[in-house]
């Protein structure tokens, strides 16, 4: 008797599922790999169902002998394991990010006589429908929300762009890279202030009202699903904060980063050049506490950021203010520092995490760019965030276009570089 294996990271079978297993028996006993958690949101989305129950789901399937877990997108273990004679996939993975997986299987089987058997893929008007609802469901605030902290559990690190509007939430939600094999996405969202003011031609300074700033929500909600962190500068006026925390919370926001500043609040990446005043241990705290008492779920997550580095007022205040804003409730501290070296962050790191196994730690490696997301993680760091990245490359991009119309009195100089009509038109799916 053939083995036939096949990996699938559906959380819904569907006719395509069944076809695929339909072939698998003709040739043999049929084992499917169950794509792990921490594998299928590099690889595909957030599973919408628990890795127990798509095991459960796939077991069920008539015609299925074993399942198996597979912890890698590269099928290296799996194969080994099992040896199988065939492996099967949709044939949509002969291009795109994933046609380097499907080369490397094909690689694998050919050293021992296994056969790679691509399967016509099943587009049809319910799988379609599927794929809809699932998105749909993700998007849900009920969903969206409390999946911050399950990414937190799940991963290593969580991975956050930069988004400022519905098209720049497209990028982070849409983008998938291929490299060395492996494929990898963002996780979620984070709603800078500078960002979104800078979008609106704002200095960043508290400037743009808490109105227009779920309006920006809003217009990336209705067009992703990934879970959203936003940047509640200071939080305002405690009274204000505690609305701010209920709307942000229905909304389906997944957490509140507050920084504890207070007055007129200056972007961190001006440090000491320009005034900026530090809340006391006490306000800042009394803050997050009624913030806490405020929500209503326990998803959600409110993050106090510490602006001790910034403001060289030293590591042992950055580290006295984070053990007083985790006892006041905070759900996660931001440690933020705009040195280009990573060292005061890394000790800042290790400091807490000596004392404060759990508590999540989150940074903004705008300045300390060169350090990688893999020594962050060792480093007890679970959630980092590119802030700015997406407005700073498109900034001078459009500049240069501008400039150079002018310059040539025609856009024929410019075209090569710009994204076709026809992309353009078809970048958005309809529904
Ligand atoms: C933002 O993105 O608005 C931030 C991070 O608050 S920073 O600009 O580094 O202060
Ligand atoms: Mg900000």
């Amino acid at each position: 008797m053939k083995t036939v294996y096949t990996c699938f990271c559906t959380d819904v079978i569907h006719d395509g599922h069944l076809n695929i297993i339909a072939e698998a028996r003709k040739r043999g006993r049929v084992i499917v790999g169950c794509l792990s958690d921490e594998t299928l949101i590099r690889y595909n989305k957030f599973p919408t169902v628990s890795q127990e129950d798509r095991i459960k789901l796939y077991r069920s399937i008539e015609g299925v002998e074993e399942v198996v877990i597979q912890n890698d997108m590269r099928y290296d273990d799996v194969i080994a394991l099992i040896q199988p004679d065939y492996v099967l996939h949709g044939d949509n993975w002969r291009k795109g990010p994933e046609k380097a997986i499907r080369d490397h299987v094909e690689e694998l089987l050919a050293a021992y006589g296994g056969e790679l058997v691509d399967i016509p893929y099943t587009y049809n008007e319910t799988v379609r429908k599927i794929d809809l609802q699932l998105r749909e469901k993700l998007a849900m605030p009920e969903y969206r929300r409390k999946r911050l902290r399950q990414l937190i559990s799940m991963t290593p690190i969580v991975k956050v762009m930069e988004a400022h509007s519905g098209l720049t939430g497209l990028i982070v939600e849409k983008t998938v890279v291929e490299h060395e094999g492996k494929l990898d996405q963002f996780d979620a969202m984070w709603i800078s202030s500078l960002c979104d003011s800078t979008a609106k031609g704002k200095p960043d300074i508290e400037l743009v009202d808490m109105t227009s700033r779920f309006r920006t929500i809003d217009d990336i909600m209705e067009v992703t699903t990934k879970p959203i962190i936003f940047d509640g500068d200071t939080g305002g006026l405690t009274e204000h904060f505690v609305y701010t925390v209920r709307s942000l919370e229905r909304m389906g926001v997944s957490a509140v980063i507050i920084e504890d500043k207070k007055g007129l609040k200056k972007n961190s990446l001006f440090g000491t050049e320009v005034e900026q005043t530090q809340a006391t241990i006490g306000e800042m705290s009394a803050k997050i506490a009624a913030g806490k008492t405020a929500q209503l779920t326990d998803d959600f997550m409110i993050i106090a950021r510490i602006e001790s580095l910034i403001l060289e007022k030293g590591m042992e205040d950055a580290l006295a203010r984070a053990r007083a804003y985790v006892a006041a409730g905070a759900d996660g501290i931001m440690i933020h520092s705009r040195r280009k070296d990573p060292a005061e962050i890394v000790e800042f790191c290790d400091r807490f995490r000596e004392e404060d196994k759990t508590t999540p730690i989150v940074v903004v490696p705008s300045s300390f760019n060169v350090i990688t997301e893999e020594e962050l993680a060792q480093h007890g760091v679970n959630i980092v965030i590119y802030a700015n990245q997406l407005t700073r490359s498109a900034f001078p991009a459009m500049q240069k276009t501008a400039e150079d119309i002018l310059k040539y009195h025609r856009a024929k100089e410019v075209d090569d570089r710009l994204m076709p009509i026809k992309d353009i038109i078809t970048l958005i799916d309809e529904l």
